[in-house]
């Protein structure tokens, strides 16, 4: 039978907030100027979960005063003194891991083992690695400045993970923020701004606006931002590069991907499989650097397959809150929409398509794991971000075909490499538009790692020592005699 994990934590605390939430704004909870919300649902269930504010100019406007006000204080205390709050920050996100994994599984749609067993923890360590980056700022980064208020952006796939892979290094490095969550799922960062209050971070250094695109275009054309992170989809990223020209707003984007999976003929086909569902069946393939093209080579094409598709008939699809699922919900009806309507005109196109059976409750946004087999290179499949349990696959014959497939694209985000020989795996590294390379692995992320694209992806990096570089401006200080007068 179905092991759920308990969801009382959860609709509790909706009920404590009448399932009703307000801006976060100088460290309070402040109702929309314009008194608009909008509607945010469970996708697994279609139960309407709580209504959020819809931010219009005025509440930016009002949430950027209260940044810049929060700004000399926060960027004036030691590094030492911010790490308190981060390291806080961590100890407490920890302490209430649960409880964040059942909100974000609740509002995303992802797999329970997937929000406790991945996002909250990567949560935690990317709050614990910046408390750190904040502990040493004055010995390693010795000559640099906070760059301002910032402006942060995230889509609704790591709803929580996005927001700490932006808030953590900003607030290390003595900046303050606004951010603006994505309409799906705004809840996880509601709950965060709550617990900030609970460590007593100063008001105003963490300001959320939730809303859509609208309430994201105003924060990106607000004259009081200095920096705008933005993870989301090229189009909108092109927009936001646009608007941001001609401006002094500094700009890191971490855009959508068609990542390479690349399998030799000497690789273990068994663990490469494996990898597969780690790369395309993670999170409902709603990752920017999902591995969703796979290279495999001829001679082990037939075989590779057959393997695969025994490996998808033993996914489990359904009820995210069952701790025995592989697979959970899409996001929502219009990314249900847009995976359905590429398959579609894969199939129509007379691709070789083929899916699990899908068993799963027909009032939530499900969709089978998908396989397309030799998809022509230029084919929109094998070309376009489907992002959604949807791989593709082609054939190469020799190396050097496996990287003129593997740089065939408009992205550069990541690739994944599977071979026994490691001389192969470093010589085709050392040749892709990617910003991220996984050898014989998919999908690892760490704190200490700078992610970030090449090419349509983004430039940028998030993590370690590159990230805390996105959110600093150096600053040559010539000052003979300062030593002594100090
Ligand atoms: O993304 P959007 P959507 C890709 C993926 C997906 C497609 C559409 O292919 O199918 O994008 O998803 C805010 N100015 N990725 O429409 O619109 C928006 O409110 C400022 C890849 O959901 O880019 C949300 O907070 N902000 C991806 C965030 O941008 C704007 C993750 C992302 O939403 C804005 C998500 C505007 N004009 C989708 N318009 C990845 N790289 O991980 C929207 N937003």
């Amino acid at each position: 039978g179905p092991c759920l994990e308990a969801a009382a934590p959860v609709h509790s605390w909706l009920d404590a907030h009448a399932h009703s939430f307000r801006h976060f704004i100088h460290g309070e909870f402040v109702a929309p100027a314009q008194n608009e919300y909008f509607e945010v649902f469970n996708p697994a269930t279609e139960e309407r979960l709580a209504r959020v504010a819809h931010g219009s100019d005025a509440d930016i406007d009002q949430a950027v005063a209260a940044a810049r006000q929060a700004l000399p204080a926060w960027s004036g205390l030691s590094g030492h003194q911010r790490a308190r709050y981060l390291y806080a920050i961590a100890r407490h996100l920890q302490k209430h891991a649960r409880f964040f994994a059942v909100l974000e599984t609740m509002d995303n749609g992802k797999t329970i083992r997937e929000s406790r067993d991945i996002d909250i923890p990567l949560v935690v360590r990317h709050f614990y690695h910046h408390a750190g980056w904040a502990q040493l700022l004055d010995s390693e980064f010795p000559a640099h400045q906070a760059v301002g208020v910032c402006g942060q952006i995230v889509p609704w796939n790591f709803p929580l993970l996005m927001l700490a892979w932006k808030v953590a290094p900003a607030l290390a490095a003595g900046n303050t923020v606004v951010l603006k969550p994505a309409e799906f799922t705004p809840l996880t960062a509601l709950a965060f701004a709550e617990l900030c209050v609970e460590v007593g971070l100063p008001a105003g250094v963490l300001n959320i606006v939730t809303g859509d695109g609208h309430t994201g275009a105003s924060l990106v054309n607000h004259a009081g931002v200095d920096k705008i992170a933005f993870t989301g989809s090229t189009a909108v990223g092109r927009l936001i590069r646009r608007a941001t020209a001609g401006t002094d707003k500094k700009l890191s984007l971490e855009l959508g991907g068609k990542s390479p999976f690349i399998v030799f003929d000497d690789a273990d086909l068994d663990a490469a499989v494996e990898g597969v569902v780690d790369s395309i069946w993670f999170n409902q393939g709603q990752v920017c650097c999902a591995g969703s093209r796979i290279l495999v080579q001829e001679s082990v094409a037939a075989r590779f397959g057959d393997k695969l598709r025994a490996r998808m008939r033993k996914l489990r699809i359904g009820n995210p809150l069952d701790k025995s699922n592989d697979v959970g919900a899409i996001v929502d009806r219009v990314q249900l929409q847009r995976i359905r309507q590429m398959v579609e005109s894969g199939r129509a196109d007379g691709l070789s398509c083929w899916q699990t059976a899908l068993d799963a409750p027909s009032s939530g946004h499900f969709f089978a794991p998908t396989f397309f087999e030799d998809v022509p290179a230029a084919h929109a499949l094998a070309q376009e971000e489907i992002f959604g349990p949807v791989v593709i696959s082609m054939g190469f014959r020799t190396l050097d075909e496996a990287v003129a497939l593997a740089n065939h694209s408009r992205y550069g985000l990541a690739a994944s490499l599977w071979s026994e020989n490691i001389d192969v795996c470093l010589t085709v590294a050392a040749q892709l538009a990617a910003g991220v390379v996984w050898v014989n692995g998919a999908n690892m992320f760490d704190a200490a790692a700078g992610f970030g694209g090449y090419r349509e992806s983004g430039f940028g990096r998030e993590g370690g020592r590159e990230g805390m570089h996105e959110y600093l401006v150096p600053k040559w200080l010539h000052a003979p005699g300062a030593q002594q007068a100090q």
